[in-house]
């Protein structure tokens, strides 16, 4: 169990019913070291959640949410296989919480540990034989390699390809918004397996943005989608507002935006699950401005989703 606990959370165990299950994946053994540590995330969040006030911006009280912290996830880095088998069974194993099925809300770690965090909701919804849900990822990078360096299937830039391999997702059922880094091998799969993917320059109006989403919304009502899983990587901000990442890329959407689109999200679909992944508190500024971003955007989300229910 951490030292701290987020926002007061009283600290959960996996028979700890609750409707916002709050968990750390400190796992960044899926990207390349150099460009810092997104494992020590979960507990930088944790030690600043006592700095922010106890409101949403829009008024709610963030110490009512229904919420618990169930601490982080065990990784055995050099274990990939045993960490995302702990990954699939605490997942699987959420109680429910006044008849809601619980809502994962994980901190990586590097944008991998979203995988099998989707995976074992994809998994669970199949055997409860639910509708497939959507998932939305926001992200600065398409992640759509089949295998990294030709080898490595596994790894934080085949996350994308990985979610949408799955059966009851495949492109049909994914989006990834705010893209503007990609190569060419990982753009032409993209192609010819038809995903969704919106480029940040199509995103830079607050009209530009409410537009994408709302056909984003009609796409998936046609289809039947009513759950989304919403997948963050804090490198869809700009780098001016959120330098603390490890392939921080210019020309990214700025916090109002991303709250905004969460808030419409919200209002569209329930929401099943949300992640925050690839915040590096090592490269963060001074004034830990990525790291406060990150708090920010989570107790929003849940705030979003406790005024839609
Ligand atoms: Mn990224």
């Amino acid at each position: 169990m951490n030292p701290f606990s987020f926002y007061d959370a009283p600290a959960g165990d996996a028979q700890t019913p609750t409707r916002f299950a709050i968990f750390g994946i400190p796992w960044d053994a899926n990207s390349t070291h150099s460009h810092g540590c997104p494992r020590a995330a979960p507990y930088k969040l944790r030690e600043l959640s006592t700095f922010l006030g106890r409101a949403t911006e829009t008024g709610k009280d963030i110490s009512s949410f229904p919420m618990h912290d169930f601490g982080d996830i065990q990784v055995l880095a050099s274990l990939p296989d045993k960490t995302r088998e702990n990954i699939h069974q605490f997942v699987q194993g959420m109680l429910p919480w006044d008849n809601c099925n619980p809502i994962p809300f994980m901190i990586g770690g590097d944008h991998y540990c979203s995988y099998p965090v989707i995976k074992a909701l994809h998994d669970l919804f199949e055997q409860q034989n639910k509708p497939p849900f959507g998932v939305i990822i926001f992200d600065a990078h398409l992640d759509y390699y089949d295998k990294w360096l030709d080898k490595e299937s596994d790894f934080h830039c085949t996350v994308t390809k990985r979610v949408s391999d799955l059966s009851r997702i495949t492109p049909e059922r994914l989006v990834v918004l705010g893209v503007r880094d990609m190569d060419m091998p990982e753009l032409e799969m993209a192609k010819s397996d038809r995903l969704h993917y919106i480029p940040a320059y199509k995103l830079q109006s607050m009209e530009q943005i409410t537009q994408v989403l709302q056909d984003t919304v009609e796409t998936f009502h046609n289809r039947g989608i009513r759950d989304i899983y919403i997948s963050i990587d804090i490198d869809v901000l700009d780098g001016a507002q959120a330098p603390g990442t490890g392939y921080t890329i210019p020309g990214g959407m700025t916090y109002r935006q991303l709250w905004n689109a969460l808030q419409l999200l919200t209002k569209e679909f329930n929401i099943i699950g949300a992640d925050l992944v690839e915040v590096a508190p090592d490269l963060d500024l001074p004034s830990k401005l990525t790291q406060i971003t990150a708090l920010k955007i989570l107790t929003e989300l849940m705030g979003f989703i406790t005024e839609s229910k």
